[in-house]
């Protein structure tokens, strides 16, 4: 310590040594230097300080951020995103990393020893074009909600559109049943078997459809919409382009929604998983 400061100054740098946060370091920074001497012989005590003070607002906007990610020391809080969430649940050593890492490019650790996954992993998964989140939580185990950030894994669980479980025997399947009826689940679920791939197996259980679009005279477009089951011509209009509505006239539909190819629908005409729709626009 300088023995040419105030009291003032070492009353500040005491208030430093004791804060907490980066918030209350740096305000405590920001006395000092309204206490650090102002005379030549301060200059390189005061250059100091507002490079600390400096390094504190960094570390403050980088928990801002993080905060919003949904990350931060306050627990875990999913920030959804894509058409829909999928969540992996289920006993330890099941290949949920693995399949989350096969599925999205996750950067998640895979490993034989058991409880690698400490934290939510998030992965974005592509379906024809459609995007959707996969989130894998920490291994079930009993009293799961009891467990340090359990609350916050079963709010994730509660806000997904899908479980998916992952289990070794029947009595671990049977522990994830008890889990989720004890903390009342009532999350739409499938179980994940190694005999359909787990793109098609997510799909078909989501709630979702994908249909493609046309324009009149071109080839259909690669990429498809995600629209809820049982959505109909006005709903893909409304997602698609808001004049399509407007402007509406007829579509021709292509697919399981129609008895033959290129059928003309009104905005009422329910869609199917796989249809391709051309709008028609006056
Ligand atoms: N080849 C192969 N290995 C798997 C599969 N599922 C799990 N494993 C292996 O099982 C171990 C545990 O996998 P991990 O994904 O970390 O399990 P988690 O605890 O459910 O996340 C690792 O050694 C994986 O390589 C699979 O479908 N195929
Ligand atoms: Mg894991």
């Amino acid at each position: 310590m300088p023995t040419n400061t105030t009291v003032g100054y070492q009353l500040a740098e005491q208030n430093f040594a004791k804060a907490e946060t980066n918030e209350e370091k740096l305000q405590a920074l920001k006395k000092m230097l309204s206490e650090a001497p102002t005379h030549k012989g301060g200059e390189v005590l005061r250059a100091e300080i507002k490079k600390r003070m400096a390094r504190y607002k960094e570390l403050i906007l980088k928990e801002k951020i993080q905060k919003k990610k949904g990350g931060g020391k306050h627990g875990f809080s999913l920030k959804k995103d894509g058409a829909a969430t999928v969540c992996f649940i289920g006993t330890t050593n099941t290949g949920k990393s693995y399949i989350l890492k096969k599925l999205t490019n996750a950067d998640v650790e895979i490993s034989e020893s058991e409880f690698t996954t400490k934290k939510p992993e998030i992965g974005m998964m592509d379906y024809s074009g459609i995007k959707v989140q996969v989130v894998e939580l920490p291994s079930i185990v009993e009293n799961y909600s009891k467990k340090k950030e359990g609350p916050a894994y079963i709010s994730i669980i509660k806000q997904v559109e899908l479980l998916v479980i992952f289990f070794n025997t029947p009595e671990e399947k049977q522990l994830i049943d008890k889990e989720l009826i004890k903390n009342e689940v009532d999350t739409r679920q499938t179980v994940f078997n190694n005999e359909e791939s787990i793109k098609d197996l997510i799909w078909r259980n989501i709630g979702l459809i994908k249909v493609f679009t046309k324009q009149p005279g071109k080839k259909v477009e690669d990429i498809a919409i995600a629209l809820k089951v049982n959505s109909n011509v006005k709903d893909l209009a409304e997602l698609v382009h808001k004049d399509f509505l407007k402007k509406f006239k007829y579509a021709r539909i292509w697919g399981k929604s129609v008895k033959f190819k290129g059928q003309m629908g009104g905005l009422s005409h329910k869609l199917e998983d796989n249809d391709i729709v051309e709008f028609h626009v006056k």
